[in-house]
């Protein structure tokens, strides 16, 4: 008897609830292993102010920054799962799912913002289509400055990378300071300073925004900018989390989104010229590559290059390929 009055009284109730949360604002958490510090968190919460602004509120993105609610390598992961709905990552750390994600770190490929720019709009269709396999929505993709190495005494003979422990973001990093008879270890950015103050490092490959923002002048003197590649941030969205809401939230997310890629490669220009001047300014001296050791890091960037050619698949070629025809090389 109890049963019968319950259950339709359960239903109206449910009902009620779903009718209700389907005329709600949607709140979404976004991770990011990045700190505040970093142009791309600025860049990110930015256009997470943009969203709600857009929206009147219908849709508010928290940014949970430097690795503060998921690890970097759980970021991709809990998207996916739905644990939470946007994240951001380093493009290259997920080069064990597709060498196509570490092909904006490869030397010699990619050497200036305007190719940057092309090899992302080149290889975006690939990368877009092995996101939606996994339910997931690429929303832009932000270059970091070049990359450069930083060392603690004046880098001027490739024998100094002779089992010089050198801290690197991601695998294809670590193998180029392999190929110049280094010692790689992989560390977050969030853990450089420990990894430097612990004596676990003596150098690092990063570039002039992160070697700033992380205060490299603390623990090494000089920057060698070798402009060795510069590879990109990803920001994307869980396709379940935006099939619930309406179109014109959408709509305004991804508008909001292609301002933020925008906006993005503005600000690393920008912030690699601020970096570089206070590198300079807190003690780090700045210089390019000698002859040496250009010939040394060119080397070491051939085999990195040969060896993602044999990792890499016939459609990730084909990306590579297209962007070289239309760069005209
Ligand atoms: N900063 C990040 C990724 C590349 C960069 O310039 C880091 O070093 O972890």
């Amino acid at each position: 008897m109890r049963m019968r009055i319950a259950t339709p009284l359960l239903f109206a109730t449910a009902y009620g609830l779903a009718a209700t949360a389907s005329a709600q604002a949607a709140e979404w958490n976004m991770a990011t292993p990045y700190g505040d510090a970093s142009f791309h968190t600025k860049n990110t919460k930015q256009f997470a102010e943009d969203v709600a602004e857009a929206t009147d509120g219908e849709l508010t993105i928290t940014v949970h920054s430097g690795g503060s609610l998921v690890s970097h390598g759980e970021i991709k992961p809990s998207v996916r799962r739905g644990t939470i709905d946007a994240g951001e990552v380093f493009m290259s750390v997920l080069s064990n799912d597709d060498p196509i994600f570490e092909v904006d770190t490869l030397p010699g490929v990619a050497g200036s913002y305007d190719d940057a720019y092309a090899l992302w709009q080149a290889t975006k269709p690939m990368i877009t289509e092995l996101f939606a396999y996994e339910g997931l929505i690429p929303l832009y993709a932000v270059a970091w400055p070049a990359q450069g190495i930083y060392t603690a005494n004046e880098l001027t003979d490739p024998a100094q990378f002779e089992g010089l422990r050198v801290r690197a973001p991601n695998i294809n990093t670590q193998r180029f300071v392999d190929n110049l008879g280094g010692s790689p270890t992989e560390t977050e950015e969030s853990d450089i300073p420990t990894a430097f103050s612990t004596g676990r490092v003596d150098a690092m490959i990063t570039s002039s925004s992160t070697g700033n923002s992380m205060t490299a002048w603390d623990y090494v003197s000089y920057y060698t900018d070798a402009n060795l590649w510069l590879p990109k941030n990803i920001v994307f969205i869980s396709q379940r989390s935006f099939d619930r809401l309406d179109e014109a939230t959408q709509d305004a997310l991804m508008e909001a989104a292609e301002r933020a890629e925008e906006r993005g490669w503005q600000m690393s220009r920008d912030d690699n010229d601020a970096s570089l001047a206070a590198l300079e300014e807190n003690g780090i001296a700045v210089s390019t590559p000698n002859e040496e050791v250009a010939a040394a890091l060119q080397d070491a960037g051939d085999k990195l290059f040969q060896d993602w050619l044999s990792r890499a698949d016939d459609e990730a070629e084909a990306a590579l390929e297209g962007y070289r025809e239309q760069q005209g090389n």
